[in-house]
């Protein structure tokens, strides 16, 4: 059942990728066992991350770029992990539509993974999820994300590329450092250039970018105006792209990034079993049964934990 079901999804067949999807973000077991059969066949997609707050226009350039890519002759997978606007439910009328528009194309495909479960789970399943795109042969996959939080931060540092969205309004570059958008971006965009303020953020961007790369990098991180919504400037953004991906590409800088990813992976994997593993109904009872004992100072959390770990429980 599950090898047929690898074996579609390794025919890039629609349904079985959405079907194989859907183990992973509903956490079922066979996840684990399709993911086993479809590792192997892995790692040749090049998987571009798109990152920043709500509503800078993450999604609409990710339609642009997917359209360039598509003109090229590429396959693309896209995965949009925004619990700000859930494309399911309450979602806006103008992602559902472009959903829909680019859903259409035999050759793209489209997954939001807003509505369901923890954020922290939501990164692991996304790498999933990317995995399964990965294996259907899609030449990139674009994982667009909200930058507000921690595991939106993990997501974008799955990617090889990762492109930072700001907006003239967004406020000013400071604040984008705070948020630690600074440190994982590889290519920066502003978008909606169309706007005030957008001269002022790039100048701004561009001093900030200047002093990390004397101190951190041979490479000088671009800064590109867009405006999403007239398709302006994406095409640079494209070509901004594919030289960052030369980039990596030359002196194993890729595949040392990726063996840096894979090894967070498997603590993430290693933690995520370890914690399963201990938390055996035992273990939660007499958590429950001693909590008040720890909040009323009767009994240290140290030797609660201590004395938890020789339980037989
Ligand atoms: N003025 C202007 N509006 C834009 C631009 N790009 C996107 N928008 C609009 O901004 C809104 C939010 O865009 P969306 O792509 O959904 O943002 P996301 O939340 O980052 O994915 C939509 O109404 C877009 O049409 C732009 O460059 N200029
Ligand atoms: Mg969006």
């Amino acid at each position: 059942m599950l090898k047929s079901l690898a074996e579609k999804i390794l025919g890039s067949k629609k349904p079985a990728i959405a079907r194989g999807i859907s183990l992973v973000e509903n956490e079922s077991k066979q996840a684990g066992e399709l993911l086993k059969l479809l590792y192997k066949h892995t790692g040749n997609a090049y998987l571009i991350g798109i990152t920043g707050p709500p509503g800078a226009g993450k999604s609409t350039l990710t339609n642009c770029l997917t359209k360039i890519l598509r003109e090229k002759g590429f396959k693309v997978g896209i995965i949009c992990v925004d619990p700000t606007s859930p494309f399911t439910g309450g979602a806006l009328l103008g992602d559902r539509i472009r959903m829909q528009e680019l859903g259409i194309d035999e050759d793209i495909f489209i997954r939001s993974m807003a509505t369901r479960g923890s954020l922290g789970g939501l990164s692991k399943k996304a790498k999933e999820a990317s995995e399964i795109l990965d294996a259907s042969g899609k030449d990139f996959i674009i994982l667009e994300t909200v930058g507000v939080g921690q595991s939106e931060l993990d997501i974008a540092q799955t990617a090889d590329t990762t492109i930072v969205v700001l907006v003239p309004e967004s406020g000013d570059a400071v604040q984008t450092m705070k948020a630690g958008l600074m440190e994982i971006g590889d290519i920066f965009v502003i978008n909606k250039s169309d706007r005030d303020g957008s001269d002022a953020l790039g100048v701004a961007l561009r001093t900030m970018l200047h002093l990390k790369m004397t101190k951190e990098s041979d490479r000088q991180i671009p800064v590109v105006k867009t405006v999403a919504s007239k398709n302006k400037n994406v095409g640079e953004l494209y070509d901004f792209i594919i030289l960052h991906k030369e980039y990596l590409m030359k002196n194993g800088k890729l595949a040392k990034k990726r063996k840096e990813n894979l090894l967070k992976q498997i603590n993430l994997l290693v933690n995520n079993k370890l914690e399963n593993k201990f938390w055996t109904a035992g273990k939660k009872k007499e958590l429950e049964e001693n909590i008040e004992k720890i909040s009323e100072r009767e009994l240290t959390p140290y030797d609660f934990v201590d004395n938890l770990f020789y339980s037989g429980n």
